[in-house]
């Protein structure tokens, strides 16, 4: 799933990038405009190792690394294992994989959060694909965005269905808090970031009703995956 979705942005532009698994709480909350007292930074949700380290809880901590260290104009994609302290069940596994993105250089808009993320849901589900916007929260974005897609196809009998609306993924235009903890001028620089899972968008492409079959090693229903 990683090596698809990667296929898609490398040929609209981005580098992949990598970061720490276990990270400080700066990395993890603080510089994503996160307070440690916001419900989103609980350490309910959240794994703790000692010697004041946790387990990141999303990859955006590679983009706070990417923009400290890089100047704009950015345009990476950080995959990777993320970790929160939720109870195993069919839609939820305390250890997933996550894929975000982080597009950051003067005069970047809306616009061109809209254009890139309907580009990539019709190269990777087909050029019929609609793509939705609703509203949403995430402290590091604003304004932020769910992002919904539906396919219309022609079935063997020659008529046209289309699915429900899935829900792929979150995005947003980073907050000019993000880029000034990070040391980029948020008076010149504006940006887009987003996030998905692409176990999530592998279970909605393959029918795979739950999470846990990527955990459990079925060589069985492994093997069905194993030509790339
Ligand atoms: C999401 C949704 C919206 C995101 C923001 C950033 C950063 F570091 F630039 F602030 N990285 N990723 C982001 C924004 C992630 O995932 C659902």
């Amino acid at each position: 799933m990683v090596d698809e979705l990667w296929d898609i942005f490398r040929g609209m532009g981005f580098t992949r990038a990598r970061g720490p698994e276990a990270e400080t709480e700066w990395y993890n909350f603080e510089a994503l405009n996160t307070p440690l007292d916001h419900p989103a930074a609980d350490e309910q949700d959240t794994l703790y190792l000692k010697g004041g380290h946790l387990l990141r809880s999303h990859t955006s901590p590679v983009q706070v690394r990417v923009m400290q260290e890089y100047a704009p104009p950015i345009r990476i994609l950080a995959p990777g294992m993320v970790y929160r302290r939720d109870t195993y069940d069919a839609t939820h596994a305390p250890a997933f994989l996550q894929l975000e993105g982080l597009v950051v250089d003067e005069g970047i808009t809306f616009v061109d959060l809209k254009a890139t993320l309907a580009e990539f849901a019709r190269r990777y589900w087909g050029p019929g694909t609609r793509v939705r916007f609703r509203p949403s929260f995430f402290p590091f974005t604003e304004p932020s965005a769910e992002v919904d897609v539906k396919r219309v196809y022609v079935d063997a009998d020659g008529q046209e269905q289309e699915t429900d609306w899935l829900e792929i993924m979150g995005a947003g235009m980073v907050d000019p808090a993000v880029f000034e903890a990070c040391g980029i001028d948020s008076e010149r620089y504006t940006g887009f970031a987003f996030g998905m899972g692409p176990g999530r968008i592998g279970m909605l492409k393959y029918g795979i009703p739950d999470i846990r079959a990527f955990f459990e090693n079925d060589i069985r229903f492994l093997r069905q995956f194993a030509d790339r």
